[in-house]
């Protein structure tokens, strides 16, 4: 199989590019988050690798969320796989020492809008066919603690419990005004502007500016990290229910037919 990661690193800048190139939507299966966790490692372990940005190559979309068909019909045993792989790319992302930029080109669903809000800036196309959001209850679903406080850390716990009861998506206006996004621009600058935005945060003295991300984010990583095991026996027994099982293929019905 193709390799659904592909990173560019520039030595001289000391950026590195991870563009998501796993077609149709970029869904955050178990292989596709392994192969994301590999990349990120190797690219933390690089100490001339300072800044990270993280972007699409398909087409509309930043990335679909969690595969909903690693939790759809399969064991207990692979769900709890699948959950740890996703607690490790949060974990990664949301503790990197790297600035870390997401270059929003397109819908951000769920999972997809859990990894760009481990990023320490977002820059979003201004199209409003896109939409970004936590979308969980609208699958029948609960967005994790872990997702809740990301948010929270984020928007603020207003915003929050608004958007999370609701399972909003939100366009890229409204999404720029409650903070979920930190700047809008034209489609095709997506990238050009998270390249300079990225020069500019690269000139503030880095040392200091690990720390205070520390700082701002180990609280609730601390609780994740020390939490992880029945984080994981949580989601096994959430989503293995029966009630959930049905809802979750009842949105997929949802999803085909909204094609055709
Ligand atoms: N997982 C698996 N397959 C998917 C997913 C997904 N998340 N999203 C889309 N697909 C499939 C579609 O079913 C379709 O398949 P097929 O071609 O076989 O019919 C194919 O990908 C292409 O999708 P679309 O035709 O819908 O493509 P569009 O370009 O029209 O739309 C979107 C792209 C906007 C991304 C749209 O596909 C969409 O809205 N997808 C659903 C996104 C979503 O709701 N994801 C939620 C996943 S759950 C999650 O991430 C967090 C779970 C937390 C768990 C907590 C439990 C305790």
């Amino acid at each position: 199989t193709s390799p659904k990661i592909k990173v560019d690193y520039d030595q001289t800048t000391g950026v590195a590019v991870l563009h998501m190139q796993s077609p149709p939507v970029n869904s955050l299966s178990l292989d596709f988050l392994t192969e994301l966790c590999i990349s990120l490692e190797k690219l933390e372990m690089d100490k001339g690798c300072r800044g990270l940005i993280i972007t699409s190559n398909q087409p509309k979309v930043f990335s679909a969320g969690l595969d909903i068909l690693e939790m759809y019909g399969k064991s207990p045993e692979h769900c709890g796989e699948f959950w740890k792989v996703v607690q490790e790319m949060w974990l990664k992302l949301y503790g990197s020492n790297m600035v870390t930029i997401a270059a929003i080109s397109g819908s951000s669903p769920a999972g997809g809008c859990l990894l760009s809000l481990t990023c320490d800036y977002r820059i979003m196309a201004d199209n409003p066919r896109y939409t970004i959001g936590l979308n969980e209850t609208q699958l029948g679903i609960v967005a994790p603690f872990w997702f809740k406080e990301t948010m929270v850390n984020t928007v603020g716990h207003r915003n929050t419990e608004v958007a999370l009861q609701l399972g909003l998506l939100y366009k890229p206006a409204e999404a720029l005004k409650i903070g979920l996004v930190d700047q809008l621009v034209p489609e095709d600058q997506v990238f050009t502007v998270a390249s300079q935005t990225m020069t500019k945060w690269l000139t503030i003295p880095e040392h200091a500016r690990q720390i205070t991300k520390s700082m701002m984010r180990n609280p609730t990583i601390d609780k994740l990290r020390t939490n992880r095991e029945a984080d994981i026996q949580n989601f096994v027994s959430f989503i293995t229910k029966e009630s959930i099982q049905k809802s979750l293929r009842m949105y997929m019905e949802m999803l085909k037919q909204r094609k055709a």
